[in-house]
Formats: C-alpha cells, sequence, structure tokens
C-alpha cells in the first residue's frame, strides 16, 4: 500500500493547549506522524511518497469560502495585534447571542472555532494545505485505480466543519477527500470514523446529503469530548435521513463491545452501497491512550483492517488521532497490514 505523506505537517507545532484547567504541552504534537512514517518504513508497507498540490478549489466543496480565507490570514492578524506567540480562542457564542462576524482576530477566532485545544501558529496555513493535499494526493490514486492508499495526514481533520475548527483540526481531510471522490465519478462515498472521537465536522458537512453515509464509533458524548453531537438518534436529515450512523460507546470499552458496533456499522455501510470508502484512522481508541479511555489492545487494530478489508471497496486511510505516540505506528500500520493480509 502507498503512503501519501508531507514533511510540512512540522509546521504545526504548537506550544499549549488548555486541557483540565492547565496549559500544557500539545498532545498532538509532530512526532506523531514521524513515528507513523518510521512504521511505515519499518514493516515495508510500501512506497512513501509527496503530495500533489491542488489549490483551493477542493478544500471549498466542503469549506466556506469566509472559513477559508480566515484560516489563511488568522495568524498574521494574530500577530500584529498579540505578538508571536500561538492563537488560542477564549471565548465563543451561547445560545440567545449574535452570529455575527467581528473585526477583530480575537472575535473571529471564537466565531469560527469550537475550542481552546487548537492553537493557530505561524505554520499552520502551510501544514493544513499540505494535510489536504495529502488526502487529495491519495484519493487520487485510489480514483485512479489502486485498491487502498493511506493518507498520513497531519494536523487531523474529523472535528472540522464547514465553517469552524477545533479538536487539533482545521480543514476536513477525510470530508474534502469523500467529496472528491464524487467529484471524480462515485456516486455514493461512505466514511467510516474510527477515531475515539466523534467525527462531528464530517458529520455536519454530510448530515443532510443523501449522497455520503457517515459511520462513527466514539466515547459517549455524556461522557466525551466534543459532548455535543454524537448521539445514536442523529441519523441525517432530509435528503440524508438514515445516512448517518452513530455508534456512542462508554469509557472503559474493550474489544468485544466494540467489535459488535463495528460489524454493525460496516453492515450498514455495505447495505449503503458505496463506490468508495474513507476510513477516519484514529488510534486513541488504544488502551495506553494519554487522553481517551477506551482499552483497544495492539492486535485489535490488525482485526479492524481485516473487518474493513471485507468490504471489497476501493478504500482510502486518513489518518486522525491517535496520542499514545511511542505505539501510534504501529497501531495505525496494524489497520493497513490487516486490510492486506484480509
Ligand atoms: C482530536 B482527535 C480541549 C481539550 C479536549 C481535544 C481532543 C481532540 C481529539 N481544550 N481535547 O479526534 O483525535
Ligand atoms: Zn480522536
Amino acid at each position: 500500500m502507498i503512503t501519501i505523506f508531507s514533511e510540512d505537517h512540522r509546521l504545526q507545532d504548537g506550544k499549549a493547549e488548555l486541557i483540565d484547567g492547565k496549559l500544557v504541552p500539545c498532545f498532538e504534537m509532530p512526532k506523531r506522524a514521524e513515528i507513523v512514517r518510521a512504521r511505515v518504513a519499518e514493516v515495508g508497507l510500501g512506497d512513501i511518497e509527496g503530495p500533489l498540490h491542488f489549490g483551493r478549489e477542493p478544500l471549498l466543496r466542503v469549506h466556506k469560502p469566509e472559513f477559508v480565507s480566515f484560516l489563511e490570514t488568522a495568524w498574521d492578524e494574530w500577530k500584529r495585534e498579540h505578538g508571536d506567540y500561538d492563537a488560542l480562542p477564549l471565548n465563543w457564542l451561547a445560545p440567545g447571542m449574535r452570529r455575527k462576524l467581528p473585526e477583530r482576530i480575537d472575535g473571529k477566532m471564537g466565531y469560527f472555532s469550537f475550542d481552546a485545544g487548537t492553537p493557530i501558529t505561524a505554520g499552520t496555513w502551510r501544514a493544513i494545505t499540505a494535510s489536504a493535499n495529502v488526502a487529495l494526493t491519495g484519493q487520487a490514486r485510489v480514483a485512479k485505480g489502486e485498491r487502498a492508499v493511506f493518507a498520513l495526514c497531519r494536523p487531523p481533520g474529523h472535528h472540522a466543519g464547514s465553517d469552524f475548527y477545533g479538536g487539533y483540526c482545521f480543514f476536513n481531510n477525510a470530508a474534502i477527500a469523500a467529496q472528491a471522490f464524487r467529484d471524480s465519478g462515485a456516486k455514493k462515498v461512505a466514511v467510516l470514523d474510527v477515531d475515539y472521537h466523534h467525527g462531528n465536522g464530517t458529520q455536519e458537512i454530510f448530515y443532510s446529503r443523501g449522497d455520503v453515509f457517515f459511520a462513527s464509533l466514539h466515547g459517549h458524548p455524556a461522557q466525551e469530548y466534543p459532548y455535543f453531537l454524537g448521539y445514536e438518534d442523529e441519523t441525517g436529515e432530509g435528503a440524508g435521513e438514515g445516512c448517518n450512523a452513530n455508534y456512542p460507546l462508554r469509557w472503559g470499552t474493550g474489544w468485544d463491545d466494540y467489535e459488535t458496533a463495528l460489524d454493525d456499522a460496516i453492515a450498514k455501510t455495505r447495505r449503503f452501497k458505496p463506490d468508495a470508502l474513507v476510513i477516519s484512522l484514529g488510534v486513541d481508541t488504544f488502551r495506553q491512550d494519554p487522553i481517551s479511555k477506551f482499552k483497544l489492545d495492539s492486535p485489535d487494530y490488525l482485526q479492524i483492517g481485516r473487518k474493513i478489508a471485507a468490504l471489497k471497496l476501493p478504500t482510502l486511510f486518513v489518518m486522525e488521532g491517535g496520542y499514545a505516540v511511542e505505539e501510534i505506528g504501529i497501531n495505525a500500520v496494524n489497520v493497513l497490514t490487516g486490510f492486506e493480509e484480509a
């Protein structure tokens, strides 16, 4: 399996995120992608190639123009006002307030974001456009006939919606790739999200569409970030009714319950009869993940890969989360080798 990777991911190297009342070093760090790349090489998964450049157009197929423009200039606006230190938002709209775009950068960040864990830095724009290009390059290779490609994206994307960022995510790489499948001839596309956190951005982007099916297995929103989406009764709306499937799982979930949910999500995906499949590949379901509470072990990821392979679809794997840095390579690549052995 070919891996697509860009060194530019390193340009996103935030100093701190706000978590548990403390400013702590970012869990979403450059080393994550480097460890995954090293593991891809170590097991000889296949060639590692750089991305092509797709420009703005495919981003604008899922993100609003004002959001893309905001991300492009946010760092410069922040630096002009506050100096050379990571940009973090501090306040957001509550119900009853007005959604009007403020003039100043602090207000704009609140308008376009949903948490204080996602710093914008000097290199963010280049890193996030590179990450999207990695996904799009992988998509193009699958569209041209590869059975499966690994898009080693960083920063991740599944929390980013049509006009908001958060959860370490800016552009929704998986959604951009899913839309690119549609635009390159696939009639129906499925996105299966196995990251520990609910893919709220992907759900938002496709919620009212009947051409893209979205399924997500994740920490129960009553207990887990991002809290305000990801319940089972969110099944899609309008033309998208029946095209969204959530599997909220409680803290402590281990392989047995995870497998039951995954089998159901895969069965639903099969019934949708998609022409292409995008996997939001997070491995923060791992027992030792520092910010998550599921109990999967490294061999379980081989099983996940085997089950995905059984769908027999052209498949793009898009890297999302996973913060147990030393094991992230083993676990992510286990999904891919499980897929290839099946
Ligand atoms: C990203 B992905 C907010 C802290 C909450 C954010 C977790 C984002 C996970 N200040 N933590 O889905 O792996
Ligand atoms: Zn996650």
